[in-house]
Order: structure tokens, then C-alpha cells, then sequence
């Protein structure tokens, strides 16, 4: 029996950057956005420090694939207002968007009030501006489009509800600062490797048959829960839209580095890149504890939105 390739081809070194490589002290490198910026790919990673708390360090490879960590964090807990009452836990899960020219970043912020989004702008990575907070507790998750559509920006979230299962909503807003138009577009499907929650993982990636959205999906087993990817595509010119979703997953955890680590059996991404030969490298940290990279080609990952679908609702 011949053996089907997978969809994500895992790159033969990973994991391409661990806690060895970097120069101050941190507990793990993960759950990483990716763009590329001039000539070369700038990674926004999360650590854990040894409080438990988390904070952001940035890492820049000439190919995508080798990264060195710039000698200080990126991104660390605020000491001004309004921020610092909001990310007195740390910092973490962050995302990049390029928008009109500079780069925007959201990230998760944690405090004793719970975990909401910020949002902050870099033009070169070197320095970055806290814009504001763009959501109440408690949200993850959010994903901004690198277009606007009818004039608003975009984004995609996850809140946390006691009532409904943990499910993907969009928002819109004129300035990125002021958010509504909020509605539900996706949910976790019932006994399916998804069921448990979803969350948008990396920011959408526009294809000629619509917006490609790669997303986590949780399974609870008797184990523990198990962190997957999947692919859904949004109609391009109204993202609200779910064009189809794929029924199976695109990645799990495999390697003994995503089996075992600081949260067992987690793949989980916040960035992949689109290249101009059609191949994306989407990258993932592998159980909390080090960042991977593979590739695949973005017409499979369409094709199997639209050709193996699973409801989006
Ligand atoms: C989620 C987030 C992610 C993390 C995942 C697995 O709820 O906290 O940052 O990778 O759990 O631990």
C-alpha cells in the first residue's frame, strides 16, 4: 500500500528555534507570527519566563527556516496606562498584519482582570506603539485581514462563552481601534477532531478562491486535550462568508517535540507565509515549548475546503 503525503510537509530540522537560542533567559519559543519584511522573515515568539508569565522576542531568518533571536525581548508587560493594568500577567500568542504600509500586531494580554486583545503598530520591528486595547475580556485569538472591505478593517476572534462552545466570530472597525458588526460565522463541530473549540490561528491569506483562514481546533480525550490545525476559506469579498471548511485536519501532533513539553500534544500557530510559487510555510509551536515550520501548497489547502467540506455553523 502506497502511503498518501501529507498535507504539511514538516521541515527535516525542526524544531528551528528552541529556548538554547536565545540569549536571555526564557523557559520556551513558541507560538510565533511570521511575516516577511525586505529581505527577511521576522518571527514574533512567545516565552514563557520562569514566573509561569509570558513575554514576546523577536528572531529574523534570511530563508524562513534559520532564525537568530535579537539580543532583547520585543515586547515585555507595560508600565503605562492604560496597558499595564491589562498585561500585569504577560504578553502572549501574537499575531502580525500588514496594513497601508506598516505592520500591526495583536497579541494576547493576561491580568488578574482576565485576558483581552492589544493591539500595537511597528513599521521596521525596531520600534513599536501600543495603539489600544480592542477588546474586553475575555477574547483570543484575533487575526486582523490584510484589507479592508467596503471601507472597515476586519478581524477574527475567539470569545470565551460558559453557554456556547468556543467558536470563531468577525468584527469590523473604521480606525482598528473601535470594533462591531460582530457575528458568529464559525463553530466547533460535534464529534470531530475540532469539537471541543476553535480559535483563528494565523492572520487570513488571500488566494484567487477566497480568504484561506488556518485554524486550531481542540479534541478533549481521556489524556488531556490535543491541539490541531485546520483550513477554512472565507468568500473574498464579504470574509463573513464561510465558503467551506475542511473536514479533516491538516496537522497533529507527531514529532516528540509537539507530543511532549510544557503543555503536551499542542500544534499551534499564530503566522504562515505565502510564497510566490503557491507553497506556504506555516509555522507552529510544538507543546508550548519550541517553534516548527512546514510547508504546503495553498491550492491543497483550498482544495480541500472546497472539495471535503465539514458545516462552518
Ligand atoms: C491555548 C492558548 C495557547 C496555547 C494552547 C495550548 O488556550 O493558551 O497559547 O498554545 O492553549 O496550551
Amino acid at each position: 500500500m502506497t502511503m498518501k503525503p501529507d498535507i504539511v510537509r514538516r521541515y527535516l530540522h525542526n524544531p528551528i528555534l528552541t529556548k538554547a537560542e536565545i540569549p536571555y533567559p526564557v523557559e520556551t519559543v513558541h507560538n510565533a507570527a511570521v511575516v516577511k519584511h525586505e529581505n527577511e522573515y521576522i518571527m514574533l515568539f512567545r516565552s514563557h519566563l520562569r514566573t509561569g508569565r509570558s513575554i514576546i522576542g523577536l528572531a529574523r531568518s534570511p530563508d524562513g527556516f534559520h532564525f537568530a533571536a535579537d539580543p532583547e525581548p520585543f515586547l515585555v508587560p507595560a508600565q503605562n496606562t492604560p496597558f499595564a493594568a491589562y498585561e500585569e500577567f504577560g504578553v502572549e500568542d501574537p499575531r502580525v498584519t500588514r496594513l497601508d504600509g506598516e505592520y500591526v500586531i495583536t497579541y494576547s494580554a493576561y491580568s488578574r482582570n482576565g485576558v483581552r486583545i492589544a493591539l500595537a503598530k511597528t513599521k521596521d520591528f525596531s520600534q513599536v506603539e501600543r495603539v489600544s486595547l480592542i477588546t474586553e475580556a475575555d477574547y483570543r485569538n484575533v487575526v486582523i485581514f490584510p484589507e479592508k472591505f467596503d471601507g472597515l478593517y476586519a478581524r477574527l476572534d475567539r470569545p470565551h462563552s460558559e453557554i456556547a462552545p468556543w467558536s470563531i466570530w468577525i468584527s469590523y472597525s473604521p480606525d482598528l481601534r473601535y470594533w462591531g458588526q460582530s457575528q458568529l460565522i464559525m463553530r466547533p463541530e460535534p464529534y470531530h477532531w475540532d469539537e471541543m473549540k476553535i480559535g483563528p490561528g494565523a492572520p487570513p491569506i488571500k488566494t484567487d478562491q477566497g480568504w484561506l483562514s488556518i485554524y486550531h481546533g481542540v479534541f478533549r480525550t481521556m489524556d488531556g486535550s490535543v491541539y490541531r490545525l485546520g483550513v477554512a476559506l472565507h468568500d473574498l469579498a464579504n470574509p463573513a462568508k464561510i465558503i467551506g471548511v475542511g473536514d479533516s485536519w491538516i496537522l497533529q501532533p507527531e514529532d516528540p517535540w509537539e507530543i511532549t513539553g510544557y503543555v503536551h500534544n499542542v500544534v499551534f500557530t499564530c503566522g504562515a507565509v505565502l510564497e510566490s510559487d503557491g507553497t506556504v510555510k506555516i509555522y507552529w509551536g510544538g507543546a508550548d515549548t519550541v517553534m516548527c515550520v512546514g510547508e504546503a501548497n495553498v491550492s491543497d489547502l483550498v482544495a480541500l475546503c472546497l472539495d471535503h467540506g465539514r458545516p462552518a455553523k
